[in-house]
């Protein structure tokens, strides 16, 4: 049971290269939080790029969801994704709308609009950049979500912080086994 943020002009902030900054510039409703996490790795970017665009395939490198079945769109913008989740954490299934595939910029962006979980109008930007020091990628992934009812700012950053954590740092490992 969602309901419509209305959203502040409350921005979060953003360390970023400059030509993806706005991507990762959510506007935060009064009642949600956002947050980014970031993380390198040695494998290079087309590599990393070919498992995360897969908008399809997002249990290759989420460990926390053990299925995903494309429910409408053949992976165009709009493209709907139904994923089920291991068991042991507080939801069963998600809802996900693929809102940005951007193949020059490698920016995908998705959000969540329905399903069985507490992550209410949960939205995530996550760009790829080539790492300044010349050999691998740099990874940055932003969420903005609703507050759940009972839990506190921190609390939810924290859950949430922890899964995208996870799934980067997975990532990171697949991709580099697909690059040696
Ligand atoms: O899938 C992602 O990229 C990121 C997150 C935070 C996904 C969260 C999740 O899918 C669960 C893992 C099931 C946890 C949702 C939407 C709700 C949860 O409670």
């Amino acid at each position: 049971n969602c309901h419509k943020q209305s959203r502040t002009p409350l921005r979060c902030a953003t360390p970023v290269p400059d030509a993806v900054a706005s991507y990762h510039a959510h506007a935060v409703g009064p009642h949600q939080c956002c947050s980014m996490v970031v993380q390198t790795t040695a494998a290079a970017l087309p590599t990393v790029w070919s498992v995360v665009r897969r908008f399809d395939n997002p249990q290759a490198y989420k460990h926390f969801l053990k299925s995903c079945h494309v429910i409408f769109g053949d992976g165009d913008i709009g493209t709907l994704r139904e994923v089920h989740v291991v068991s042991g954490l507080p939801a069963e299934s998600s809802t996900e709308r693929l809102e940005i595939l951007d193949d020059e910029r490698h920016v995908l962006s998705f959000s969540v609009v329905g399903g069985d979980h507490r992550l209410c109008n949960y939205r995530s930007v996550t760009t790829l950049h080539p790492s300044p020091t010349g050999t691998g990628t740099v990874v940055v992934e932003s969420y903005v979500v609703d507050i759940p009812p009972g839990n506190t700012k921190e609390d939810t950053c924290v859950f949430v912080d922890t899964i995208v954590k996870c799934n980067l740092q997975s990532l990171a490992q697949m991709s580099e086994k697909l690059t040696n």
